[in-house]
């Protein structure tokens, strides 16, 4: 049986600050005790908001539940055509393999050799040194997490970009409105992706304001725009064991949103270190619903 209970906002914002800050959830409980909190509603509150964490959901608002069973992620099937081959406008694109949970697929020559080097020209001069967003301050910051460098498209900004967003759209079976700008990422030789989820987590302002405008990000769609010979620069899935080794023209979907609105932790993934060349890669993310930037309201 679970009891309904106030959740003031401060011992909210103090959680969650300390879970940002990497303190560890029994700490947290610990010194909530310490300040004659009971046990139970201390590691009530402290779950609550490092749930919120974990699924990518909001923070939990004014009451919480104390005595309520564990959350877990109910995975949901992929969006994507059945079958070994799927048509996308002109162009029969074949699937590699199958993944069921972070729900994934794999598929060769999702793009044409043409549309890669498109893409590359286009994107060069324009390169920057990508940035996340600092959870602790919000601002965005050249981290580590992102040792490439990238750029990104407005939708529809050239006709090779609305013909791949349609490609994308059809695939995933959301509505083109529904994906942020085209990005694309080159990394040289060293650069990596550190691991981390591409849905956003409710531990900074500027993460919360995004989800409010468009939804959370539910689907990744990554597209390597050259084969990487020197090794280094697969797509890894720590938790599954998983390696895609980038090949020019394949893509890579992956989705880790349900319809109760929880991410999927298990879709953690990360670019391993560069040993040698450069890795070019394109990549989408798709939202719940018209993805709107930052000063667009
Ligand atoms: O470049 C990649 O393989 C990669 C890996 C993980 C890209 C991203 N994440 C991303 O853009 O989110
Ligand atoms: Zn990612």
């Amino acid at each position: 049986m679970s009891i309904t209970v106030r959740f003031p906002a401060e011992v909210r914002d103090w959680i969650a600050h300390n879970l940002t800050r990497g303190v560890a959830p029994p700490a947290i409980v610990q010194e909530l005790v310490g300040r004659n909190n009971p046990v139970e509603l201390a590691s009530a509150m402290v779950d609550a908001v490092s749930s919120a964490f974990l699924y990518g959901t909001p923070l939990p608002g004014e009451t919480i539940e104390v005595g309520a069973a564990p959350l877990t992620y109910q995975p949901e099937a992929l969006r994507i055509p059945q079958g070994p081959l799927i048509t996308l406008g002109e162009r029969k694109v074949r699937v590699v393999s199958r993944m069921q949970r972070p729900a994934a697929v794999q598929l060769a020559h999702f793009l044409s050799e043409n549309e890669c080097d498109q893409l590359i020209a286009l994107a060069r001069p324009r390169l920057d040194r990508s940035t996340v967003v600092d959870p602790v301050t919000g601002r965005n910051v050249v981290a580590g997490h992102r040792s490439s460098h990238g750029m990104f498209f407005r939708l529809s900004e050239t006709p090779l970009i609305a013909r791949l967003e349609a490609r994308i759209a059809e695939l995933t079976g959301l509505p083109v409105e529904n994906g942020e700008g085209l990005q694309l990422l080159h990394y040289e030789t060293g650069a990596e992706s550190t691991p981390h989820v591409d849905y956003l987590v409710s531990n900074n302002a500027a993460n919360i304001e995004s989800v409010e405008r468009s939804g959370q990000r539910v689907g990744t769609l990554l597209m390597y725009l050259n084969d990487v010979d020197g090794g280094g620069g697969e797509t890894v899935f720590p938790h599954l064991g998983w390696s895609v080794t980038p090949r020019r023209g394949d893509a890579l979907y992956f989705e880790y949103g349900n319809r109760f609105g929880l991410s999927d932790p298990g879709s953690l993934h990360a670019s391993t270190p560069l040993r040698a060349g450069e890795k070019w890669v394109a990549t989408k993310w798709i939202r719940t619903r018209r993805f709107v930037p930052r000063g667009n309201t």
